[in-house]
């Protein structure tokens, strides 16, 4: 399943919309908009440079936005259909 890694009031809110908006199935990983969270080592071990947002899809991880929501997305509709 996909994983979105999310903090409120961040840009990842665009992508955390648009899964809704596909109605998406998705784990949703939220933490706190605070580099205690960001730059864990645990979170470091996802995207190196601890930033929002982060969708995980088996062993491809996004961490563009603007990626995302222009390829990735389209991506999704054409797998899940
Ligand atoms: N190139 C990335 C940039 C992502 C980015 O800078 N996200 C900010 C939030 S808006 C972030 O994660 N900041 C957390 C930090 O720097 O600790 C994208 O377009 O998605």
């Amino acid at each position: 399943m996909l994983k979105l890694y999310h903090c409120p009031n961040a840009r990842s809110m665009r992508s955390l919309w648009l899964l809704y908006e596909l109605n998406i199935e998705f784990e949703l990983v939220e933490m706190p908009f605070d580099q205690k969270f960001t730059r864990s080592p645990e979170y470091l071990s996802v995207h190196p440079l601890g930033r929002v947002p982060c969708l995980v899809h088996n062993d491809l991880i996004s961490t563009n936005l603007v990626l995302f929501a222009n390829i990735y997305a389209k991506f999704l509709i054409k797998m899940i259909n």
